[in-house]
């Protein structure tokens, strides 16, 4: 624990890029997202999952996002969701994610994968969403407290549904709270819903970000969660809403 370092994440999710209703405002909210992470200093960027709204959009909007990604200058850590699923026509083998710049990550391990970045200390998993069926488990295989004690910030990356106790309905791509609460992580970043909502089970810190927009107490701005990851703090792992201005 002591040997890591000091690092703030910015987490955000259901950017929905390419979206027919309002897609001018879906990509002004990606910009101030990216402009935030310069104004926070943030160590790198999470997007869980829906980044994109579906798989018809044109090139044109993945290489906006590709650009926007390069302005980020950090790692970007991008995990497909159930509108922009990880399968054999996925929007991310397209072409303009062949020229991508260094610093964007795209999860692909459909039975999950662990990206290190020794300079920050950070390791984190994620499931790329082949099927939002019932039977995709966005935690499956997710290291636990089995795995010995990591000298890296464990954070998770996942989309789907959390199932408050109370929540009996079988829903697409379920997260249970057992789940969040057996995974040896510091931090799970999640999304699916367009709002922002603390679901930490057992001190195990995991939160919902919502969308930038949806998130948001305001029109004209954007919301995004500020991690802050502490190894000399008495609360070590820190979760902040920050309000951004859309430009
Ligand atoms: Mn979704």
């Amino acid at each position: 624990m002591a040997d890591r370092r000091r690092i703030r994440l910015i987490h955000t999710s259901d950017t929905h890029l390419g979206d027919d209703w309002d897609p001018d405002s879906a990509q002004r909210a990606l910009s101030a997202v990216v402009d935030g992470v310069h104004l926070f200093r943030a160590d790198a960027l999470l997007i869980a999952g829906d980044v994109f709204d579906n798989a018809r959009i044109s090139d044109a909007v993945l290489e906006f996002f590709v650009n926007e990604m390069a302005r980020a200058e950090v790692p970007a850590v991008i995990l497909p969701g159930n509108h922009d699923l990880y399968d054999a026509a996925s929007l991310y083998r397209r072409g303009p994610f062949e020229a991508a710049p260094e610093n964007l990550h795209i999860i692909t391990g459909t039975r999950g994968e662990t990206l290190s970045f020794p300079h920050l200390t950070l390791d984190i998993w994620g499931r790329a969403m082949d099927s939002h069926t019932p039977a995709f488990r966005p935690l499956a295989g997710i290291p636990t407290h089995r795995t010995p004690a990591a000298d890296h910030w464990r954070v998770a990356i996942a989309h789907g549904h959390f199932h408050f106790p109370d929540d009996t309905e079988e829903r697409s791509s379920p997260i249970r709270p057992h789940e969040i609460a057996e995974a040896a992580c510091d931090y799970i970043a999640l999304g699916h819903w367009e709002r922002f909502e603390d679901v930490s089970q057992d001190g195990v810190t995991a939160f919902y970000s919502g969308s930038p927009m949806g998130a948001s107490s305001a029109r004209g701005q954007v919301a995004v969660n500020v991690v802050e990851l502490n190894p000399v703090s008495t609360s070590p792992v820190n979760v902040a809403q920050a309000e951004l201005a859309l430009l």
